[in-house]
C-alpha cells in the first residue's frame, strides 16, 4: 500500500474524492481559492456521490454537445474561477488550444491579487494569452451586480460562447440575455444555472474537462461542420437535466 506525501493511502475506499479535497485545500493555501469555494465543493461532492462518481452517459451527451458548440463557435471563451484554477488549470489550457478559444479570470470574490494568482497558475501549465485581469476586465454584464459583471471586451464580452463552469446562476442568465451561447459544468442539475444554461454537463469538473477535451480533439479530426451542427441541434438540455435526476433518484444503499 502507497501511502503520499499527504498521507491519503492509495488503496483508501475514498482515495479519489480525498485527493480532490487535498487540490482544493492546496488551492486555498496558495490563494487561488476563497474559503467559500471549499463550502461550494462540499455541496458538489454530495451531489457526485449520488450520481456514483462516474462520468455518465447523460453527462457524456453533454460534453459532446458542448465540444461541437465549442468547435462551431468563431470566439469562445472559458471562464476561469478559483475552484476551476486549482483542479484543472492544465485541462482548462488544453482545451482552450484544441477548441481555439481564449481564456479569461473571472471571479466572484474579486481581488486583484487572487486574480494574479489564477493568471500565474495557467502560466505554469503553458497558457499564453490571458484575458480579464486587473484593468483588461474594463466592459461591464449588463444588469448584473455582483464582481463578475467586469469583463474583458475582448473576451467575454465579445464571446459568442461561453463556457463557465461551477457558475452562479445571475451572471449565467445575463449571459443568455447577451444572447451568447452557454456551456455550464455543474454537478447540481437543480442549480438555476444548471437550468438556464443552453448545455450543462453534470459532472465532475475534474473529469468533465479531461473528457471535454477529448471529444473535441476527436470531433475535430473527424466531423464536418455539418455533422457538428447536427449534435447541437439534436442536444436538448431539459431533457439531459431530467436524465441526470432520475440517475441521482435511483442511487440506492448497496
Ligand atoms: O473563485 P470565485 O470567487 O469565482 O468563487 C467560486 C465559487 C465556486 C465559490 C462561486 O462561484 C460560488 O459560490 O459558486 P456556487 O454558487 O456555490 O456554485 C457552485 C456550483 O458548482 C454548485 O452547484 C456546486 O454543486 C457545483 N460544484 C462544486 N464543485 C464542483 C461542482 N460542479 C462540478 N465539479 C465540481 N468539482
Amino acid at each position: 500500500m502507497h501511502i503520499d506525501h499527504i498521507g491519503i493511502p492509495s488503496d483508501h475506499p475514498r482515495a479519489k474524492s480525498l485527493y480532490i479535497r487535498e487540490m482544493l485545500v492546496n488551492g486555498f493555501r496558495r490563494g487561488l481559492v476563497v474559503p467559500e469555494g471549499l463550502i461550494a465543493h462540499g455541496r458538489g461532492e454530495a451531489y457526485d456521490y449520488l450520481i456514483g462518481e462516474r462520468t455518465t452517459k447523460t453527462a457524456q451527451r453533454a460534453i459532446e454537445a458542448a465540444a461541437a458548440t465549442m468547435l462551431l463557435s468563431s470566439r469562445a471563451v472559458i471562464s476561469v474561477n478559483g475552484n476551476t484554477a486549482a483542479l484543472c488549470s492544465n485541462t482548462v489550457v488544453e482545451l482552450a488550444e484544441v477548441a481555439g478559444a481564449n481564456i479569461e479570470v473571472n471571479i466572484f470574490y474579486r481581488t486583484e491579487e487572487r486574480e494574479k494568482a489564477i493568471k500565474a497558475e495557467l502560466e505554469k501549465h503553458g497558457a499564453k494569452k490571458i484575458l480579464g485581469v486587473g484593468l483588461k476586465a474594463s466592459a461591464r454584464i449588463p444588469e448584473l451586480q455582483s464582481e463578475r459583471r467586469r469583463v474583458d471586451p475582448n473576451g467575454i464580452y465579445a464571446a459568442d460562447t461561453v463556457l463557465v463552469p461551477l457558475e452562479d446562476g445571475d451572471r449565467t442568465e445575463a449571459l443568455i440575455r447577451m444572447n451568447k451561447t452557454v456551456i455550464t459544468i455543474d454537478l447540481n442539475p437543480l442549480s438555476r444555472t444548471s437550468k438556464v444554461a443552453d448545455i450543462t454537463i453534470v459532472d465532475n469538473i475534474v473529469r468533465a474537462m479531461p473528457a471535454l477535451v477529448y471529444a473535441a480533439r476527436k470531433l475535430r479530426r473527424t466531423t464536418t461542420a455539418m455533422s457538428l451542427k447536427r449534435i447541437t441541434d439534436n442536444f436538448d438540455n431539459s431533457k439531459n437535466l431530467q436524465e441526470s435526476l432520475e440517475i441521482i433518484k435511483k442511487s440506492e444503499v448497496q
